[in-house]
């Protein structure tokens, strides 16, 4: 039977237990209809939380509070401890990185946050305070991550679920680009784990904010009306500081999905489809077949051919972390399928590796939405190919056949997107 837990959806907090629940197979459900401010203040839901705070677990032992304890049980229910690793001091590890980000991100997350929706009053030194500290947090957990694609160990931990969720509130309410760009690697390593089929089922896609929410006082003159107390009779309205009421406000009306632009260019002779089979069936021959087949139906008019080039190779210094990069960046031009092929090669049999590749796009410019959608893309710099030169037309060939040496040195791996 499902154990219920008190809380809205997409609430920061109950989302750690509910992405939790998906690794460890735990099922939990949402309890129905909740309100906040209604529903968690009525005498049942004080008995199980004195001070009213969702999330609240409800569990065949009784009530547990406190989202990282509620976070705990779920991971360490069946008793197979997938969110947890085997030995103490990796424990301890995991522990110590969901204390860090709780108290040192989340925390300054909030102050940055809450005085800006009016929950709590706005005083620029402590937002500068806030500020700082939450940039000397970020640059500790990015140096980590310059080396590891998770915090502890080689998999998502119970620490990877609880930084991703507390990065999210960031994320996607007041961290804008120019704040976590400076952040390279914890931006790789937020979008990496929020497009995690796990994560996804609980969090859907994820966008980051793009402005950065006006102070109180810069709202009062144009909406003079709407900064006095709401009246008593309508808590509902005043209750919710939380990021799920804005976004119900924006599902209630959702507005036609415009075309995409690359389905109004011109009709192609080339079929993508037709590529991606030629290239995935043949076995033998490659050259004359594949790459043959591939110039045969080329339509310059319809595609354009790119070479990208990571542009902080000295980074790469551990494979399994440079593979893991690679791989993350075509799970997320998973947007693109439709209107792309890819070939990725990590280069080098030594660090620092070396990361190129060749990518085919309809049209004859970078689509917009990928470079929007796909933090990835300003991590390369990108050439578009002049099939007319045979130097770059035989690169094109060597990239998507693999061939080895390439550029005069071995492949530590060549991943295909299609
Ligand atoms: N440390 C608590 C924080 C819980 C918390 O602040 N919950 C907020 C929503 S995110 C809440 O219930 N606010 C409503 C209230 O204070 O009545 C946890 O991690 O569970």
């Amino acid at each position: 039977m499902a154990l219920i837990l008190h809380s809205p959806p997409n609430n920061k907090n109950a989302i750690k237990s509910l992405i939790a629940a998906e690794y460890a197979g735990v099922q939990l459900e949402l309890a129905p209809n909740f309100e906040m401010l209604v529903s968690n203040r009525t005498p049942e839901f004080l008995k199980m939380n004195p001070i009213g705070k969702v999330p609240v677990l409800e569990t065949p032992d009784g009530p547990i509070f406190e989202s990282n304890a509620i976070a705990r049980y779920v991971a360490r229910l069946k008793g197979d401890n997938v969110l947890y690793l085997s030995t103490p001091i990796d424990n301890a590890r995991i522990e110590q990185w969901i204390d860090f980000s709780s108290f040192e991100i989340d925390n300054n997350v909030l102050k940055l946050y809450l005085p800006r929706l009016g929950y709590m009053p706005y005083h620029q030194p402590i937002e500068e305070a806030a500020n700082s500290s939450l940039k000397k947090a970020f640059q500790a957990l990015n140096t980590h991550l310059a080396s590891n694609t998770y915090l502890v160990g080689h998999s998502v931990t119970l620490a990877d679920i609880i930084t991703t969720c507390n990065l999210y509130l960031g994320f996607t309410q007041i961290l804008v680009k120019s704040f976590t760009s400076e952040f390279p690697h914890v931006e790789r390593y937020f979008w990496t784990l929020v497009n995690q089929p796990n994560f996804r089922k609980t969090l859907g896609q994820v966008k980051q904010i793009e402005t950065i929410p006006p102070i109180p006082s810069a709202k009062k003159p144009s909406q003079p009306k709407e900064s006095k107390p709401k009246p008593k009779d309508e808590p509902k309205k005043v209750a919710k500081p939380e990021p799920e009421k804005l976004k119900e406000a924006e599902e209630e009306a959702p507005k036609p999905k415009p075309k995409n632009p690359l389905d109004l260019l011109p009709p192609s002779t080339m079929i993508l489809d037709e590529w991606k089979r030629l290239y995935s069936n043949t076995k033998t021959n490659f050259r004359e077949v594949a790459i043959k087949g591939f110039w045969d139906m080329y339509d310059p008019e319809g595609y354009s051919l790119w070479f990208c080039d990571y542009k902080y190779n000295d980074e790469n210094t551990v494979s399994f972390v440079t593979l893991n990069k690679v791989g993350g960046f075509l799970q997320r031009m998973d947007l693109a399928r439709k209107y792309a092929f890819g070939k990725m090669l990590v280069i080098g049999s030594q660090a620092p590796f070396k990361v190129k590749g060749l990518w085919l796009f309809r049209g004859q410019e970078i689509p917009q939405f990928v470079i929007d959608e796909c933090y990835d893309m300003e991590l390369y710099e990108w050439t578009k190919v002049d099939i007319y030169d045979e130097n770059q037309k035989e690169r094109v060939n060597q990239m998507i056949e693999d061939y080895e040496p390439f550029e005069g040195e071995s492949l530590l791996d060549a991943k295909c997107f299609k």
